[in-house]
């Protein structure tokens, strides 16, 4: 069954846990659950990860990109939390292996402090969801399994 892959970057492990005002009370199991359920009604398999660290979302993102190639996954939802804002690396591997990338963000990015506006990923993503709260996730997947079938 070809899939979607959902990453997370740092401290994205603690939602629901801290700053239930920016971030919501929902915990990132949860948004798992959500997730699934949303990408088997679109009718893929999902693969649902985080870490806090960069190099392992390079790993994971290079590892989509050779799926994408195989056919066997239509891309990735990204929030890759603060490294949205300082890897370039991350962009690299997107653009280097053309994998379709969502990026998301639960919170309005621009509505926050100035760093958070600029973002390394916008540029190489398919597209950008911010401020929807954990929905922009169910957002992603759909985006991503509207632009396989067109
Ligand atoms: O709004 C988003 O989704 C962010 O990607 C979240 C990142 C932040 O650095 C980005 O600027 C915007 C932070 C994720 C940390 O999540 C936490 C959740 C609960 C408590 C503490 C951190």
């Amino acid at each position: 069954m070809t899939n979607i892959y959902v990453l997370n970057g740092p401290n994205l492990n603690l939602l629901g846990v801290r700053d239930p005002a920016v971030y919501g009370s929902e915990t990132l199991s949860h948004v798992e659950k959500r997730c699934a359920t949303v990408a088997d009604e679109c009718g893929f398999e999902l693969d649902f990860r985080q870490s806090n660290h960069e190099g392992e979302l390079v790993d994971w993102i290079q590892e989509a990109g050779r799926q994408v190639a195989e056919g066997q996954s239509i891309g990735v939802v990204l929030n890759a939390g603060a490294y949205t804002h300082t890897s370039v690396a991350l962009a690299d591997a997107i653009s280097g292996l053309s994998v379709p990338t969502i990026e998301v963000h639960i919170s309005n990015v621009h509505a926050r402090e100035a760093f958070r506006g600029h973002s390394y990923l916008s540029a190489v993503a398919a597209g950008i969801i911010v401020g929807l709260g954990t929905y922009g996730y169910e957002a992603g997947i759909r985006a991503l399994a509207y632009r396989a079938q067109a």
